[in-house]
């Protein structure tokens, strides 16, 4: 028997990875290039066990058991590493796997899934990276943009143009450390499934979006150059903008496809008009919008003017009466928020009434470290590789707010159990 426990970041694209020439490798019409987000705040954790022992390959996700056989991205990683190894040859596996965010909500829950998932198996296998990038090419099968997760910092998936996908893997642009300032509001709009599947959206986007043709073969390769050398100079103004531009594009490419595909909603064009209010305010780029394929906005801000973004945030877009506490994970971050308060001016550029409770929560985060290994004290099996979670934890009484007055491992895992209750458990549905 042998066991290895990893947790896994999620990750936000500011060049978003949108349509596929191949569907079974996940190979992307175009590079695309992404944050890692720091996994204290959003991350799954992943035990792996082996052994000649267990009869079958087994896997939970986030305390329901999983028909492993039916899901074909999981099978694919599999075959994948027990291809490259002998070493398990016979064994089978169990996975048990915890989001400590909503599953398929927009958040990237596929991301940090099977980066998870892959590093951990091999781990267990004792993989090592062939060339560089190597590994995340195991990652980029079960999800596309799970390669990018295995790194922290900024991370380039560059989309390469061999058939086999060898050449379609996860390159570190700069770590995580190159830019600390850097750091990011979570607007989280909605927390339920989405309608329409990544997947599915993106290869309806293929077969109809001229549009999207287009921004593959003629937008995306000078953004990505133009991306990266913003990241490298630390030029927020100009990283923003295009992160902006890039989001808005990616969401035209939606209503460019045929049917359309609405993934923003009233309150993400809500918050887009907001941003620009609140630049206008300030009289220069100080905060930046990207939305994935979902309702939710990471807002892109630095360090000094994070407390005045969230200022302008909570006097916006309000908790409901009573919600206040819960409403920032960070409670410091609040508190240095209302001593600041929003820009002057910003009032008067952004003219629609405060919208009260429209956002449920807000992760004040920033960028950090790709997926890690953890202590096999933080495993989430026991050691005949049975979970240690055997349902999804009931909706605590306490409110995030008073999960948030807890230290904050406990606030970790009692917000865990807050927000998995709310989720989806089908690993099918880890498609963002
Ligand atoms: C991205 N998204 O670059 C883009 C931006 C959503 C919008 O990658 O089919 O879940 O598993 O390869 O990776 C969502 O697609 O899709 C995605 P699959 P994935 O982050």
């Amino acid at each position: 028997m042998a066991q290895v426990t990893v947790a896994s970041p999620t990750n936000i694209a500011v060049i978003k990875y949108w349509g596929k020439r191949d569907s079974k490798l996940n190979l992307p019409i175009n590079s695309s290039v992404s944050i890692t987000i720091n996994q204290a705040d959003l991350r799954t954790v992943t035990t792996v066990t082996a052994s000649k022992d267990f009869p079958t390959d087994r896997l939970w996700l986030n305390g329901e058991e999983e028909d492993i056989e039916k899901n074909k991205r999981v099978q694919k990683v599999f075959a994948m590493v027990r291809g490259r190894s002998s070493k398990w040859a016979g064994m089978k596996v169990h996975v048990v796997s915890i989001n400590n965010f909503p599953t398929a909500a927009g958040l990237a829950s596929s991301a940090a899934g099977y980066a998870a998932l892959s590093f951990a198996l091999a781990k267990l296998y004792d993989l090592e990276d062939a060339y560089p990038g190597d590994l995340s090419t195991i990652a980029r099968v079960g999800s596309g943009s799970a390669c990018r997760s295995l790194a922290g910092g900024f991370v380039a998936w560059d989309m390469g143009d061999k058939a086999d996908g060898t050449d379609s893997c996860a390159r570190q642009v700069a770590p995580a450390n190159h830019w600390p300032e850097l750091q990011v509001l979570i607007l989280v709009v909605s927390d339920k499934k989405k309608a329409v599947s990544s997947t599915a959206g993106m290869q309806t986007a293929v077969d109809t979006s001229p549009l999207l043709a287009h921004r593959a073969a003629k937008v995306v390769p000078a953004r990505m150059v133009e991306m990266e050398a913003a990241y490298h100079k630390k030029d927020f103004a100009a990283f923003a903008q295009l992160a902006m531009q890039d989001s808005n594009q990616f969401h035209s490419t939606c209503l460019d496809t045929y049917p359309p595909i609405f993934y923003l909603n009233d309150v993400s064009r809500a918050v887009i008009q907001f941003v620009h209010a609140f630049n206008t305010a300030c009289g220069e780029v100080r905060l930046g919008y990207t939305f994935d394929a979902g309702p939710n906005a990471v807002l892109l801000v630095l360090k000094q003017h994070a407390p005045q973004a969230l200022a302008a945030v909570l006097a916006h877009f309000p908790p409901e009466r009573g919600a206040e506490a819960g409403y920032v994970n960070r409670p410091a971050m609040r508190q240095a928020a209302l001593a600041v308060g929003p820009p002057a001016g910003l009032a008067a550029a952004f003219p629609l009434e405060p919208q009260v409770g429209v956002i449920k929560y807000v992760y004040h985060t920033d960028v950090g470290p790709g997926a890690t290994i953890l202590d096999s004290s933080e495993a989430l099996a026991d050691s005949a590789g049975m979970p240690l979670m055997t349902a999804p934890p009931p909706r605590p009484a306490a409110s995030l707010s008073g999960a948030l007055e807890l230290c904050s491992s406990s606030r970790l895992q009692l917000a865990a159990g807050v927000l998995a209750a709310a989720a989806v458990l089908a690993v099918a549905a880890r498609k963002k």
